[in-house]
């Protein structure tokens, strides 16, 4: 009926609309003493890549110093790398991931 708004569609113009979110890459960062197996465990637990992936982009990092995890808002972005430093910690592994803006 021309009461009920639900079942309207609206449509506006991209000007109109929310701006999408400023993104940053999650990157590893090379160091000596990760073990390289730990490291595609990463990148699969919370970069849910498949081991294939995971192990590209963990010999990616390894012969070039660094690698691109994946692309995030900022405050995901953020979350991954917290969770990346205190699984690692934890593990007495010095691995370091980073973030930058793409
Ligand atoms: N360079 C580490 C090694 O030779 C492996 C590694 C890869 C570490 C990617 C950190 C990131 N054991």
């Amino acid at each position: 009926s021309t009461l009920d708004t639900q079942h309207d569609l609206v449509v506006e113009k991209a000007s109109a609309r929310a701006a999408p979110p400023p993104m940053y890459q999650v990157l590893l960062l090379n160091d000596d003493y990760t073990p390289m197996e730990f490291v595609v465990k990463v990148l699969q637990k919370f970069f849910n890549k498949n081991h294939e992936e995971a192990t590209r982009i963990m010999l990616q990092v390894h012969h070039e110093g660094r690698g691109i995890c994946g692309v995030y808002p900022r405050d995901l972005a953020a979350t991954r790398i917290a969770q990346v430093g205190q699984y690692a910690r934890a593990r007495q592994h010095p691995l370091q991931c980073v973030m930058e803006p793409v």
